[in-house]
């Protein structure tokens, strides 16, 4: 993304223009320089939550293409948790433990961009958070009480699910559309068949809060046009999905000139609940790897296309609904368009394009076209609670304010430095706070020590509760925070401990009860981790020994009887590259064939009591 935009300058206002913008990417024009030192002060106390208090709210940061989500408490802006999602994480077995090895299913590796946070009316229920895998077309859930990853599937006939997550107003369906157009299934076919072979996708999938499970409820298929960050209408416009595109010039190859041809792209305007329809009672849908696709060409009125100015980046509905908010990339503007233009538009008779979709005119539904002067680069726009939009500027390193009824600019503040997203308090809902927004920097440049040739990427936390906006702090973070969304606090409820659940399959509560069971050459062991010791056969003269033979299947079932909050328990086998955790009334299993054999020590990995160190026992694999 950051060399794409970068040789976007280049075509976009010539080297003049870039080298002016780089001056004004040095340290020294940081607005802290000027402050008075009682303005840092006041800063400080600002970002300072004292011993015993907490976070006002919760920051969900994807991680990028660490594949993992990062939490952070706002406005301390500490970390406070990597939850992993998409990558395996050895510290706490997530990818080791039979459970969560299924789910990863051998992958390894993920490209996770947009966390979306489960809604009820618009506003974040703090129930879930839904996350998307660009690298390997996979959606995933976060359960928010546990902040354990409680389902993932997978996305066929996608080419990197990037342009989302968003969710509907109720979370009635988790939206993906796709960004590489590609032959449904990933067939072969060759891109001088661009055109004809190769389709643009998005993925409507259902997730079952009580089940925690996904299931994809239909797929729409589009002609094959890049995708950008899309997002779900609101209130009066809540029927609907807006997507930007790019590559209407159908380009496959050179991309950075080649899809940046045309004057204009498009958004184009999907009504899912018609298409839901269709999905669930017409006839229209055909099933294509299982998956129930519609072309929405066939379903009148479920489909149009706005020009917009070249090459868009995201899209985002305004909070109450009304508007939908185009940041121009290449072309240095915001465009306000109007969902109520639209709608009386789409009774008109409509031209349509090459692929036969309906092309709504522009000046019909475009409401205001907003140029701060000399501010480029915009890529995504943010709300607060009274009319303001706050637009992230790439190329020009800054938040622009402005108001969306008006267009005026308000206000305009440096960040530090090439901010892709930003992030405000409760910013995706129909009332979001107006107390901060955090920018998502790309680069950092020399804002921290240094760590050699590769500098971590940065996060600005501005003040929006005022007229001005004020730069309040700066803190490095790991690659990279695509995006974030910021809840307030007291909307999660976490669960302290796994509660005991007798009729749990495999797991076992009393310590009389724990035993190695062997069926064939499969191994079960029935075990408990407390404080502070491991038992695996209750009635054996070494409670914490298992022996088994070369070649056996081992499964470790074991469960954690400490029903004490944070009292988790580590599974470390010695010299076999395993560890798994039991969170506190949890049970996990690990499944491993014991194809060495030997003598190797078992261990509590996780430091729980002043006798974690004799948390241990011994795995025997008999010749
Ligand atoms: S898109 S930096 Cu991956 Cu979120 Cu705009
Ligand atoms: Cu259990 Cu350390």
């Amino acid at each position: 993304m950051k060399k794409f935009l970068f040789s976007l300058i280049g075509i976009l206002a010539g080297f003049l223009v870039a080298a002016l913008l780089f001056a004004d990417l040095t340290p020294g024009k940081k607005a802290t320089n000027e402050e008075s030192s009682s303005a840092n002060k006041s800063n400080a106390e600002k970002v300072y939550v004292p011993f015993g208090e907490k976070d006002e709210y919760y920051m969900m940061a994807s991680g990028g293409h660490s594949g993992q989500l990062f939490v952070y408490g706002l406005p301390s802006m500490r970390k406070i948790r990597t939850v992993p999602v998409f990558t395996p994480d050895p510290a706490t077995g997530y990818g080791f433990d039979k459970g969560t090895k299924n789910m990863l299913g051998g992958k390894t590796w993920g490209d996770f961009h947009h966390p979306s946070i489960s809604e009820t009316k618009g506003d974040y229920d703090g129930k879930f958070l839904f996350a998307n895998d660009v690298g390997n077309n996979r959606v995933a859930a976060v359960d928010l009480k546990t902040f354990h990853t409680a389902d993932i599937i997978d996305l066929p006939n996608m080419g990197g699910p990037h342009a989302g997550v968003f969710v509907t107003q109720n979370t009635e369906y988790v939206a993906l559309p796709t960004r590489f157009a590609r032959p449904l299934g990933g067939a072969y076919a060759s891109l001088d068949k661009y055109k004809e072979e190769y389709k643009g996708v998005v993925s409507m999938a259902k997730f079952d809060q009580k089940k925690k499970k996904f299931s994809i409820d239909y797929q729409i298929v589009l002609p094959p046009w890049s995708y950008d960050l899309s997002d779900a209408g609101k209130k009066m416009s809540g029927d609907w999905i807006v997507m930007t595109t790019y590559n209407t010039e159908f380009a496959t190859s050179n991309m950075e000139i080649n899809a940046s041809q045309k004057d204009r792209d498009y958004i184009v305007m999907v009504n899912w609940k018609k298409l839901a329809e269709e999905a669930k009672s017409g006839t229209k849908a055909k099933v294509v790897n299982g998956i129930k696709m519609i072309d929405p060409r066939d379903v009148k009125g479920s489909i149009y296309a706005v020009p917009v100015s070249k090459s868009p980046h995201g899209v985002d509905v305004t909070p109450d609904g009304e508007y939908f908010v185009a940041a121009g990339k290449l072309a240095p503007i915001m465009t306000v368009f109007s969902f109520e233009k639209a709608f009386d538009e789409m009774k008109k008779e409509t031209k349509k394009e090459e692929f036969g979709i309906p092309v709504l005119k522009y000046e019909n539904v475009m409401e205001r076209e907003v140029d701060p002067p000399g501010a480029l680069g915009p890529l995504h726009t943010q709300y607060d609670d009274k009319g303001n939009a706050y637009n992230t500027m790439f190329i020009s390193s800054e938040i622009v304010k402005w108001n969306y009824k008006t267009g005026k600019v308000i206000d305009r503040t440096p960040t530090y430095y090439s901010p892709g997203h930003a992030s405000a308090a409760e910013g995706d809902t129909v009332k979001p706070d107006g107390k901060w927004i955090v920018a998502l920097n790309k680069l950092a440049k020399d804002n921290f020590l240094s760590v050699g040739p590769s500098h971590p990427e940065s996060m600005d936390l501005i003040d929006i509760s005022g007229k001005k906006m004020k730069h309040v702090m700066t803190a490095p973070v790991d690659p990279e925070p695509h995006y974030a969304q910021i809840i307030k606090a007291d909307k999660i409820k976490t669960q302290k401990i796994y509660e005991k659940d007798e009729k749990r399959p495999f797991s076992t509560w009393n310590q009389k009860d724990a035993r190695i069971v062997r069926k064939g050459n499969e191994v079960h062991v029935y075990g408990i981790a407390m404080r502070s010791k491991f038992i695996f056969d209750a009635k054996a003269k070494r409670k914490d020994e298992v022996t088994v033979n070369k070649g056996d299947k081992v499964f470790f079932h074991m469960t954690n009887i400490d029903l004490d909050q944070d009292i988790t328990h580590g599974f470390a086998i010695n010299d076999y590259d395993l560890n798994f955790e039991v969170q506190p009334g949890q049970t996990n299993t690990l499944e491993f064939v014991a194809d060495k054999e030997g003598t190797f020590p078992i261990y509590c990995s996780n430091f729980c009591s002043a006798l974690h160190q004799e948390m241990s026992g011994y795995l025997l694999v008999k010749p």
